[in-house]
């Protein structure tokens, strides 16, 4: 879609510098993410607490907090989870071993994850099922790509994490390629990435659509609209948050001379802002729209802060809550 500007100036008559926020849209919560609180919500609300729930649902300490208050308990492993309680797999994907294990015990589980990862895992699956040795575009130890790889037999699955490594990775003599992706990877460096494994590898199998996902490629393109005119860019995100990190790399890299992550509002330095006319704020897919206004909160001590948000796409997409779940 065409870019859709909304200004909404505010002029609190204080006496403070203007500011010129950027908002980028879209921003924040995605629709995997929004489904897997839903889940482990609707698990308290079922189940009663606590209901455990295996690595953070999305990174971000905001959401598992208020989880936590709800009656959620957040472990790592599923060693960590008694026998009665119910489990709720973290949006992110587990490896195959993880519902193996739950189901040998007997453990009631929900799985949260997001299904365009749960797509990612079926291609992978698909390839294997016909003699393909996978090259997964990821970044080693993202519990997403140790979801991936651990959909396969170890040795199925080769982790590519740049393009230099494209170039050099050994693979199986004569066996065919495909790749797949992590969702949440850069989108132009991920397309540098392709490119360097088809030079080398002309016959290799692509996904039939894009891996990385529609809110990861939505949220670098809004900030990418924003940074030429943005002095700083702020996003809200979390250090452990890979689509969020990618957008503090984007910023950077598509004009804006700093980009600086913040999980909570009180985390800006207002002096970064100082003598700027004009800023973005955007947010990763993990983080919720209450802590933009946080940010905005915090900048207001400040500044006679003048909002204009930049869209870029409308997302409608949404995805149901497991069988079971519904209400
Ligand atoms: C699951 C898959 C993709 O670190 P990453 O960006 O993957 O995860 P979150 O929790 O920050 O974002 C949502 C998400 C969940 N993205
Ligand atoms: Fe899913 Fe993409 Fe969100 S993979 S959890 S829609 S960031």
């Amino acid at each position: 879609m065409d870019q859709i500007t909304t200004a909404r100036p505010i002029a609190d008559g204080s006496g403070k510098p203007r500011l010129n926020v950027l908002l980028a849209g879209p921003r924040g919560f995605c629709a995997g993410v929004d489904r897997a609180i839903k889940i482990v919500e609707e698990a308290i609300r079922r189940y009663g607490a606590p209901v455990y729930v295996r690595h953070e649902i999305v990174h971000n300490r905001f959401v598992v907090e208020s989880l936590e208050r709800q009656g959620a308990i957040f472990v790592e492993e599923l060693d960590e989870v008694p026998d009665d309680a119910p489990v709720v797999f973290s949006a992110h994907g587990v490896p195959k071993a993880v519902p193996a294990e739950a189901s040998r015990r007997k453990l009631f589980y929900l799985d949260a994850t997001c299904p365009l990862v749960s797509k990612v895992h079926r291609e992978a699956e698909h390839h294997f099922a016909r003699g393909r040795h996978i090259l997964l575009i990821g970044h080693a130890g993202h519990p997403e790509v140790v979801g991936t790889m651990g959909q396969l037999p170890d040795g199925a699955v080769t982790l590519v994490e740049d393009e230099e490594h494209a170039r050099s990775v050994p693979v199986p003599d004569g066996m065919p390629l495909a790749f797949i992706t992590q969702t949440t990877l850069s989108v132009d460096d991920t397309a540098g990435i392709v490119a360097a494994l088809r030079e080398r590898f002309p016959g290799v199998h692509a996904p039939a659509k894009e891996d990385i996902c529609y809110a990861t490629t939505n949220r670098q393109a809004a900030v990418k609209a924003i940074a030429p005119r943005a002095a700083l860019m702020v996003v809200v995100g979390a250090p452990n948050s890979s689509n969020s990190l990618r957008l503090v790399e984007v910023a950077e890299r598509a004009g804006c001379p700093k980009a600086v992550m913040v999980q909570r509002g009180r985390d800006l330095d207002l002096s970064l802002a100082t003598g700027l006319g004009t800023i973005g704020i955007t947010a990763g897919a993990s983080a919720p729209e209450v802590l933009v206004e946080e940010v905005l909160a915090r900048l207001r001590e400040r500044f006679d802060v003048a909002i204009e948000e930049v869209v870029v796409a409308e997302e409608r997409i949404t995805f149901k809550l497991p069988a079971g779940l519904n209400a």
